[in-house]
C-alpha cells in the first residue's frame, strides 16, 4: 500500500473487533469526514450532539428504507487528540456480524472508504502520533503469546527514544565538527577534529542496546527449555508432569525417546517451548545415535537446560560429562524419583558439587513439581529481567539489524584509528552518515513505502 497525502485525507472505516458473534462490535472511522458522515448515519436524541471524546447513545437508521438497524453508543475524538491523529469516530453496536458489516456498507455509501491492514495505526505514524517503533510495538502487543511478551511490548509502546536520539545526536554534533573541517580547512592547516572518543562511546552504547534488546527479544519468542539427561531418568515423565498431559511415551526401556518432541506451556508470566529428548549415552544404534545429536542440538539452541537425573542412582560419570556441555547454559538441576529414594542425605553432597539451582522431585507422584515450576519461573524471570532500563531501549528484529548495520560504519572509523591509519575527513563524514541514516530507519525519520507496507501488513483491519 503505498500512500501518497491525497489518500490520507480521505476518510477510512473498519470494524475493529474480531468478525463472528460477539456481544459488542466496534466500527472505527477516521479522517476529515468521519464526523460528518456518523451524522448522517446516526441518529441522536434532539438535545444530544457528538463532541469530543463524550459518549452518546443514538441510532443507526437504514438510509433506504430508515428502518432503525441498530442502536449503540458514539465517542467522537476530534484530531489531533485521537489514536490516528484526526477526526476519529467509534460506534460500539450489538456484536451481529450481519448488521455491524450494513453498517460498514452504509458509512462506505456515505463516503467513507474500507480501511487496509493497519491503516489507523500507519495514520497515527504519519500524523506523528507515535514512531515506527511504537507502531511496531502495537502489533507485538496484540500477538502477544505470554502475559510477559505483552508486556515487554507495553514498554516499548510507552518507552522514550530518547537514549536512540541521543546516540543519533552524538552523531551529528561529530558530523557537523568534522564537515566544518571539510569545508573551512581546504589547505589542511587544522587539525582534524578527534571524534574517535565520541564513536567508541556511542558504539559501547549501541552494545548496551544490543543486549538489553536481546534479553526483550527471548521474552518475545518465548523461552526455548530443553529437558536433558541419561536415558531411562524420567525426562519424559517430567515433560508430561509439566505439560500435564501424556504427551510422549514413558516406558522403564531406556532409549524410548528417540526423537525431540516439543510443546508449549505457559509458566508464570512465560510461554516456554519445551523440548523433550533422547537420552544420552554410549550407544550403538544408528537411530538413538541420530536422536542424542538432535538432544545435544537442542541444548545448544536452548535458552535453559532442565538436566534430570535419577535420585535413586546419585551422579554419576554420564551425568556429570552432560552437565559439562551445558557449562555456559543457564541450567536448573532435577533430582528425580524421589519417592524411591529412602536416604535423601547421600544425594545431597553430589548435588552441592553440581552448584547449580536444584529442585528433589518425583515426576510420577508430583511431588517436589510445584517447588520446581517456582525454581523455572525464578530462573526465567532472572534471565529475562532487563533490570532497571539503565537508559536503554528494546528494539525490536528490524531494529537489532539496524543497529548491527549502523554500527559497522562506526566499527571501521574505530579500527582504522586502531589499526594508526588517519581516515581522511570525507571517509569519517561518509561513514557517520551511513551510520546515521540507518538509526533514523529504526524510527521512522527516514523510511520508504515498501519498509512501511511490510510492517502494516501484520496489522489486522480495523488497528
Ligand atoms: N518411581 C518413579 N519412577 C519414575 C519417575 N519418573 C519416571 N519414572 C519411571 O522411570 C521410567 C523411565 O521414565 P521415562 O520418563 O520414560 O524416562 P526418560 O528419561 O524419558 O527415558 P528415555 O526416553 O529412555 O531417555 C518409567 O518406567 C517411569 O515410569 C519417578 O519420579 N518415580
Ligand atoms: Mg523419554
Amino acid at each position: 500500500m503505498n500512500q501518497n497525502p491525497e489518500e490520507l485525507s480521505d476518510t477510512i472505516v473498519a470494524l475493529s473487533t474480531p468478525p463472528g458473534r460477539s456481544a459488542i462490535g466496534l466500527i472505527r472511522m477516521s479522517g476529515p469526514e468521519a464526523l460528518a458522515i456518523t451524522k448522517r448515519v446516526f441518529r441522536l436524541p434532539d438535545t444530544k450532539d457528538l463532541h469530543h471524546r463524550l459518549a452518546v447513545y443514538g441510532q443507526v437508521i437504514h438510509p433506504e428504507s430508515r428502518q432503525i438497524l441498530d442502536d449503540g453508543v458514539v465517542v467522537f475524538m476530534r484530531g489531533p487528540h485521537s489514536y490516528t491523529g484526526e477526526d476519529l469516530v467509534e460506534i460500539g453496536l450489538h456484536g451481529s456480524p450481519l448488521v455491524l458489516e450494513t453498517v460498514v456498507r452504509i458509512l462506505t455509501q456515505e463516503g467513507a472508504r474500507l480501511a487496509e491492514r493497519g491503516e489507523f495505526t500507519r495514520r497515527a505514524f504519519l500524523a506523528g502520533k507515535m514512531d515506527l517503533m511504537q507502531a511496531e510495538a502495537v502489533i507485538d502487543l496484540i500477538e502477544a503469546h505470554s502475559l510477559s511478551a505483552a508486556q515487554e511490548a507495553r514498554v516499548r509502546l510507552d518507552s522514550s527514544m530518547m537514549p536512540l536520539k541521543d546516540l543519533s545526536d552524538a552523531l551529528k554534533d561529530n558530523l557537523a565538527l568534522i564537515e566544518a573541517h571539510i569545508d573551512f580547512d581546504e589547505d589542511d592547516e587544522y587539525q582534524l577534529p578527534d571524534v574517535l572518543p565520541a564513536i567508541r562511546n556511542v558504539l559501547s552504547r549501541m552494545e548496551t542496546v544490543r543486549r538489553y534488546s536481546e534479553k526483550a527479544l527471548i521474552i518475545r519468542k518465548g523461552i526455548q527449555v530443553c529437558i536433558a539427561g541419561k536415558p531411562n531418568v524420567g525426562k519424559s515423565t517430567l515433560f508430561n508432569a509439566l505439560l500435564r498431559n501424556e504427551r510422549t511415551i514413558v516406558s522403564p526401556i531406556p532409549g524410548t525417546t528417540r526423537d525431540t518432541v516439543e510443546d508449549r506451556i505457559i509458566l508464570g508470566s512465560h510461554a516456554l517451548a519445551l523440548w523433550d529428548t533422547a537420552g544420552v549415552r554410549e550407544s550403538g544404534s544408528i537411530v538413538e545415535n541420530e536422536g542424542i545429536k538432535r538432544t545435544l542440538d537442542t541444548i545448544e539452541k536452548a535458552h535453559l537446560v532442565v538436566a534430570v537425573v535419577d535420585g535413586t542412582t546419585g551422579i554419576d560419570q554420564f551425568d556429570e560429562a552432560i552437565l559439562k556441555t551445558c557449562t555456559s547454559k543457564n541450567l536448573v538441576l532435577v533430582v528425580n524419583k524421589m519417592d524411591l529414594v529412602v536416604d535423601g542425605n547421600a544425594m545431597d553432597s553430589l548435588v552441592m558439587k553440581v552448584e547449580r539451582p536444584t529442585a528433589f522431585i518425583s515426576a510420577k507422584t508430583g511431588q517436589g513439581m510445584a517447588a520446581l515450576e517456582d525454581l523455572l519461573v525464578e530462573q526465567i524471570d532472572a534471565m529475562t529481567s532487563c533490570g532497571e532500563s539503565e537508559g536503554s531501549v528494546a528494539l525490536n528484529s528490524r531494529c537489532l539489524q539496524l543497529l548491527n548495520a549502523a554500527s559497522a560504519p562506526l566499527e571501521r572509523i574505530r579500527n582504522l584509528f586502531g589499526e594508526g591509519v588517519t581516515p581522511s575527513p570525507e571517509i569519517i563524514a561518509y561513514e557517520i552518515r551511513c551510520a546515521l541514516s540507518l538509526l533514523e530507519e529504526m524510527t521512522g525519520e527516514r523510511v520508504d513505502d515498501g519498509v512501511l507496507d511490510r510492517i502494516f501488513e501484520r496489522f489486522c483491519v480495523g488497528k
